[in-house]
Order: C-alpha cells, then structure tokens, then sequence
C-alpha cells in the first residue's frame, strides 16, 4: 500500500494517531500526555518506515520530525503543539 494510502486508511479508523519513533523522546512525551488525559490513540512506531510515512508526512504537511500527531484526521503538530494546547480533550470531543 502507498505511504498515501496507508495513512489515510489510519487516519478515517482512529480520532488520535501519532506517528512516532520508539525511541524518540518528545514521541514518548507525547504519548504519555494523552495517557495522561485518558484518550485512546493509535501508535504508529515507524522506526523502519517501509512505506515512507515520514517523507510522505513531510511532502504533505510540511511537517518533518515525530511525533506527528494527528487528531479527526487533521494535522495537530508535534509534541510541543501537544502540550501547549489549552483543550486537546475538547477538540477530541468535538463532533462537528
Ligand atoms: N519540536 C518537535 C521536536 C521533535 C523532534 O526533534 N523529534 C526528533 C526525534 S526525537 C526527530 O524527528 N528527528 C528527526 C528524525 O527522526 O527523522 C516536537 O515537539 O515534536
């Protein structure tokens, strides 16, 4: 499947996907943010990346380092976007 394809296909199944590195700090940070907020989320690890996630990420949204975090299918940023957020709950929550 293409990167384009493949991320699509995450994004229309899950509210929250966070493209990430296993080994990546902020990637961690981030995680336990949302743990922390008790929101389920996706784990994409792409350490390996066959399909090219990240240079797809980076072609589309001008977005270049992990986490890349999406919400209802929309670009939030990383993991400083994440945590100087004022409301993630809520945006998760907003059904419009
Ligand atoms: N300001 C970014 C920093 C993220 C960052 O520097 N991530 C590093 C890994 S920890 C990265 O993506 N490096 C390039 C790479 O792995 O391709 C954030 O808050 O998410």
């Amino acid at each position: 499947m293409s990167a384009a394809k493949t991320l699509q296909k995450l994004l229309s199944e899950n509210t929250i996907v966070v493209i990430s590195k296993s080994w990546c700090p902020y990637c961690r940070a981030a995680k336990q943010r949302l743990q922390q907020l008790n929101l389920n989320f996706l784990a994409v690890e792409i350490d390996s990346d066959p399909e090219g996630l990240q240079a797809y990420i980076r072609q589309t949204y001008n977005h270049s380092t992990v986490p890349a975090i999406f919400i209802h299918a929309k670009l939030l940023g990383g993991n400083s976007d994440l945590q100087a957020h004022p409301n993630i709950v809520g945006l998760v929550n907003q059904t419009d």
